[in-house]
């Protein structure tokens, strides 16, 4: 069979454009999505009753992968930023491009926040500190109990969603402090070792309003030996 011209360049583009079929899947494939949703360390019931199971699927499962998602499309254009790991990327907020600032300000810190949210709770949580943390916590606060008590009014005074933190600062000092909404301890230079989560979604299924009951009831489930290796760490930074 003969064709004409018109019907050979028909083929070919066909073929072509077939051609670049697998090209484009393969593209969208290899689309960069560097941050990711980290899997929960334990089963979604395993700290009731402290934390409900269905708090945990929709805090981990749409909260969290949320917050990643968004800040993956948000850097879609930015590949020199994607590279930074997400606390490099906090650290250095004031120098990325004003247009995703804020975007990696609320979804970037709370990528962070959450992801240290679950590596320090444990179902075989609570008790005390232990080693270096639990002395310098003594040291800093008075007692283990004074901390706590500190680290509750502090949580419970926070107007509105953020977080309570103990972080460590420039000066290798131990310090409770509180940040608004999803911002991260890193952006003002401070390391977060341990942070509660003061967002109603956070323990209103089980608590509804009392946040100083989950407050309280929080410290039953804090992984202090995960913690405390967390801590020597970021000492050593
Ligand atoms: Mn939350």
């Amino acid at each position: 069979m003969r064709l004409s011209r018109r019907q050979t360049l028909r083929l070919l583009c066909t073929a072509t454009a077939l051609a670049l079929l697998p090209t484009a899947e393969a593209a969208a494939a290899e689309e960069v999505t560097p941050y990711s949703l980290p899997p929960l360390p334990y089963p979604y019931d395993a700290l009731e009753p402290y934390i409900d199971a269905e708090t945990m699927h929709l805090h981990h499962d749409k909260h969290h992968a949320a917050y990643v998602n968004t800040l993956n499309k948000a850097l879609a254009p930015y590949r020199q930023w994607q590279q930074l790991p997400i606390e490099a990327l906090l650290t250095r907020i004031h120098e990325l491009p004003t247009a995703i600032q804020t975007t990696v300000r609320n979804h970037g810190g709370g990528h962070a926040n959450h992801t240290l949210f679950w590596q320090s709770m444990s179902p075989s949580g609570g008790g005390e500190p232990t080693g270096v943390l639990g002395e310098e916590i003594a040291a800093t606060f008075g007692s283990f109990a004074e901390f706590q008590d500190q680290f509750q009014r502090a949580g419970l005074r926070q107007f509105g969603s953020g977080w309570v933190w103990l972080v460590l600062t420039p000066q290798h000092q131990l310090e409770i402090c509180t940040t608004a909404n999803q911002d991260s301890p890193l952006m003002t230079g401070n390391r977060p070792i341990l942070g509660n989560d003061l967002w109603e979604h956070a323990y209103y299924l089980t608590y509804r309003n009392r946040r100083d009951q989950y407050l309280e009831a929080w410290w039953q489930v804090v992984n202090w030996p995960w913690l405390g290796d967390r801590y020597a760490q970021m000492r050593a930074l």
